[in-house]
């Protein structure tokens, strides 16, 4: 199937042609009523571009350079996770096509494909690797020792789900387990419960049951309780690349990025999917930027749907963003061609964007070029 050029459509266009349906709710849903992916929407809305005209911007220029390396645009395929569970192409597929699109594919520690299943099935293109921090050291070690080996460029260490927030849309599909692989048998997303079954063994071990391995990986990577920031060394005992932090919302979290040696910063509220009612991430973008956009290279994600949305957040402060679900969507309804799709439009929404607003180059993108308005209105509801 085609998939839509519309970002208004695709994910009514997702809920109808995804090929495997049930990860469809997964992707879709937010945490609590949904306020903060809203949010997210409704700020982009309230900024405005104010275009020049009679500027010639013939030869565009996208690229932009983070952690000394040269990329085609400021996007990013997002650390989306389980993709498997949308499409037989999974991860696989999404790295293939944004490969093609020469955009940086960032694979998720909950992925449906494994660190070196991935760079065998995809050897192209550049790679970054995201960490849902484990317990157990040795368990980090050897992931981010593999990541390394695989040449995985930059480590993304979300720290914003350490417990997955409260999504009414998995809890009622009592999808988590399904997302894992161990069926409908077990229920309920408590870290203490997922704890205590891990523990319940009844003779068996990890390795012979697929429901205790299931609920052990859970338990390690969402144990239920946030890392501080004087941890982040361990972390560079495994890592000497860049690494950057997401999940940043407070100029105060930035100011400790900073302090604690972090290469980079995400300003991210987890596309809404972790606290309902948090600032969304454009909101918090500017006074982060201005903070510490000298010290630190500040990215954003959650909400980003359009060209002018990217113009936007580059205007405010952000490096690069990051694109999740209407890419996932893509790759629900069409595979890798749908991925593809996806993020081929967005690139060129951009272009299309900065020259018609008299923009050759991501370096002239500044707050000057935007003004703020005081009622946005409302969004539709399915974006
Ligand atoms: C159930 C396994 O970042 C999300 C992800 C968390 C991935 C866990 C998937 O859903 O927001």
């Amino acid at each position: 199937p085609k998939v839509t050029t519309d970002p208004n459509l695709l994910e009514e266009q997702a809920r109808k042609e995804m090929v495997l349906q049930r990860g469809f709710e997964y992707i879709r849903g937010s945490a609590g009523e949904a306020a903060t992916m809203h949010a997210n929407r409704l700020a982009f809305r309230s900024w405005k571009i104010i275009p020049r005209m009679m500027r010639p911007t013939g030869d565009r220029d996208l690229s932009v350079k983070l952690f000394g390396k040269k990329y085609r645009a400021p996007i990013l395929m997002a650390p989306l996770g389980v993709q498997g569970t949308m499409h037989p192409d999974k991860e696989i597929g999404n790295a293939k096509a944004c490969a093609e699109l020469g955009v940086p594919f960032t694979l998720s520690t909950s992925a449906s494909t494994g660190i070196e299943e991935l760079v065998e099935a995809c050897p192209e293109g550049d790679k970054w690797f995201q960490l849902y921090w484990p317990l157990d050291e040795e368990i980090t070690a050897s992931i981010l020792t593999r990541a390394k080996k695989n040449g995985y460029q930059t480590l993304v260490v979300t720290l914003d789900t350490w417990v997955m927030g409260w999504r009414p849309s998995d809890l009622d599909t009592a999808n988590i387990p399904f997302l894992v692989g161990v069926g409908d048998e077990v229920g309920f997303q408590d870290p203490v419960f997922r704890r205590k079954f891990a523990e319940r063994t009844d003779g068996e071990t990890p390795e012979e049951s697929r429901v205790l391995a299931g609920m052990y990986w859970c338990s390690e990577i969402f144990p239920g309780v946030s890392r501080s920031w004087e941890e982040i060394r361990i972390l560079r005992k495994y890592w000497d690349g860049p690494m950057v932090v997401k999940g940043v919302l407070s100029v105060e979290d930035a100011k400790l990025a900073v302090q604690y040696g972090l290469d980079g910063i995400i300003v991210s509220n987890h596309g809404g999917r972790q606290i309902d009612g948090t600032i969304s991430s454009l909101d918090a973008l500017p006074g982060i930027a201005q903070a510490v956009g000298s010290k630190i290279t500040v990215m954003m994600d959650s909400g980003i749907r359009t060209g002018a949305d990217i113009f936007k957040a580059l205007c405010l402060g952000a490096q690069a963003v990051f694109v999740g679900r209407p890419v996932v969507y893509g790759l629900g309804i069409a595979g890798k061609d749908g991925a593809y799709a996806v993020m081929a439009n967005l690139l060129a929404d951009l272009d299309i964007t900065m020259g018609l607003s008299g923009v050759k180059s991501i370096s002239e993108l500044n707050p000057s070029r935007l003004a703020k308005i005081q009622h946005p209105g409302d969004v539709r509801s399915n974006l």
